[in-house]
């Protein structure tokens, strides 16, 4: 209902893409103190191995693994059930949460996933036929007749989101065996799972592939789980698609894919007019429905790889200081909750991350090195960004300016955060903005973290009469 938590107005929290159960504890004393406020980790459930995957020494076998669930036991690559636990609290101790994304509208799926093997923990399943003592053939759906069909399911097609409702969320999403979520027996384990991951202080849950459960199902599901538990959902809304990403919000949030779309959109024409969330493509949801980003870890694997075919429709790491202008706009923005995306490069769809651990057990990290995870959450201009918000509070939007050229845009939020962004060549120098700021001296937070005290640039405001 309504009334589940959502995260402060001025949080942060940062998807720390595949990294260990162990790497997460270690990196929360320091999320804490940049001002983070949450973790969204991986699925923990266990997920299918793919044998004999041919991919370099130094990779993990390919992330989509783990959206494909053999059973709900905590069981995964990164790590055992007593690592999560301990992950969890020892976040918290430290002002973080944890928010687990919850693989919840299908189970193992087809050809890859070496059919009639054991998953992870050992777990026997049979495509759409059995996953352990979970479930059976009759906790899937069976929509014959409809369109391609494989193992006696439709198969989700293109034009479906278009012109059929129901093929949306009964058929298979890629091959991905679909659980019949409208019987009572399939809410109650789903529902079982999430207070688990409730018990074991979890605070919050991101819902893949939502768009493909009856918003309905969704709510008889949730009605059965502990009400502290914050919730997001990802509902893939494109212009003029039968399920739409209202009928998800008295559930909890929604991610808002509109905003990734408006910020590559801007930003890719190196235009910023029409920046914000009024000008969100067909329409935006209430600022407190909404999780956005710049990217998500579908999108960076669909964009700059050499084997996948849909067009690229948001700004990735590998945009450069682009990304990371567009970065701090949605941080600086008051719009939802958002998200930042740590990754790791990948030169193929499903590349996996590295085997080498982030935290090294000495203090140090292995970020940036090359074949190694990019941290972008310790990265200055989006960490100083996270402090920024903080600083900003929940103060309105004042004092926007354009440029004639619409490549430069400043905007104040209250009388102590100012942002000056720039994507063209002209200097940004030697000219009048008006803020609500008051004459000093400041930090600029994009130029290092500002935690304590400001090691970098600082910026001087003065008035002029
Ligand atoms: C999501 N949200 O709705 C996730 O954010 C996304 O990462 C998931 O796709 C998807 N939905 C299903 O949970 C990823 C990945 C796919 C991969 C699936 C399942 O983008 O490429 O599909 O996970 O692992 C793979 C193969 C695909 C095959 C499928 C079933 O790439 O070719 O389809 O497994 O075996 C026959």
């Amino acid at each position: 209902s309504n009334d589940r938590p959502v995260p402060r107005q001025d949080g942060v929290q940062v998807h720390l893409f595949e990294w260990s159960w162990a790497d997460v504890k270690a990196e929360c004393e320091w999320l804490g103190k940049a001002g983070y406020t949450g973790v969204q980790v991986s699925p923990p459930h266990e997920d299918i191995t793919v044998r004999d995957y041919p991919d370099s020494q130094a990779r993990q076998e390919p992330w989509w693994t783990r959206y494909q669930p053999v059973s709900y036991q905590l069981v995964s690559r990164s790590g055992n059930e007593s690592e999560f636990a301990d992950m969890v609290q020892h976040c918290r101790k430290h002002g973080i949460d944890i928010y687990v994304d919850v693989v919840i509208n299908h189970m193992a799926g087809g050809s890859l996933g070496d059919p009639g093997t054991v998953g992870r923990a050992g777990t026997a399943w049979q495509y759409r036929q059995f996953y352990g003592d979970l479930y059976s053939s009759t906790d899937f759906h069976h929509r014959k007749g409809e369109g391609f069909s494989v193992h006696g399911n439709c198969q989700i097609q293109d034009q479906d989101f278009h012109s059929c409702y129901d093929c949306v969320q009964q058929c298979d999403l890629g091959g991905l065996a679909d659980l019949d979520t409208s019987k009572q027996s399939v809410q109650g384990k789903i529902a079982e799972y999430l207070n688990r991951l409730a018990q074991l202080g979890v605070a919050g849950v991101r819902v893949d592939a939502a768009k493909h459960m009856n918003s309905w199902d969704m709510g008889s599901i949730l009605q059965g789980v502990n009400s502290s538990l914050y919730v997001y959902q990802e509902v893939l809304e494109g212009c003029n698609e039968l399920v739409t990403a209202e009928e998800y919000t008295s559930l909890g949030q929604v991610i808002e894919f509109r905003w990734a779309q408006m910020v590559f959109e801007r930003f890719t024409a190196r235009d910023l007019q029409f920046l914000g969330s009024e000008y969100l493509p067909c329409g935006h949801l209430p600022s407190d429905r909404a999780l956005v980003f710049v990217e998500n870890h579908d999108r960076q694997s669909n964009c700059h790889v050499p084997d996948y075919e849909v067009p690229c429709v948001s700004l990735t790491v590998q945009d450069g200081d682009t990304y990371k202008v567009a970065v701090a706009f949605t941080l600086a923005y008051p719009y939802g909750s958002p998200q930042v995306l740590s990754s790791y490069a990948y030169s193929s769809h499903g590349q996996g991350a590295p085997k080498a651990a982030v935290h090294k057990g000495d203090g140090s990290v292995t970020c940036g090195s090359p074949d190694a995870w990019y941290c972008q959450h310790r990265w200055p201009e989006i960490s100083g960004m996270v402090r920024w918000r903080r600083s900003a509070a929940d103060s309105g939007i004042s004092h926007w300016w354009l440029s004639s050229s619409h490549q430069q845009v400043q905007f104040s939020r209250g009388n102590t955060a100012m942002i000056f962004m720039n994507i063209g060549r002209e200097a940004f120098r030697g000219k009048l903005y008006d803020t609500k700021v008051p004459a000093g001296t400041y930090c600029n937070a994009y130029k290092e973290g500002c935690r304590d005290r400001c090691r970098g640039e600082s910026i001087k405001f003065v008035v002029l009469r």
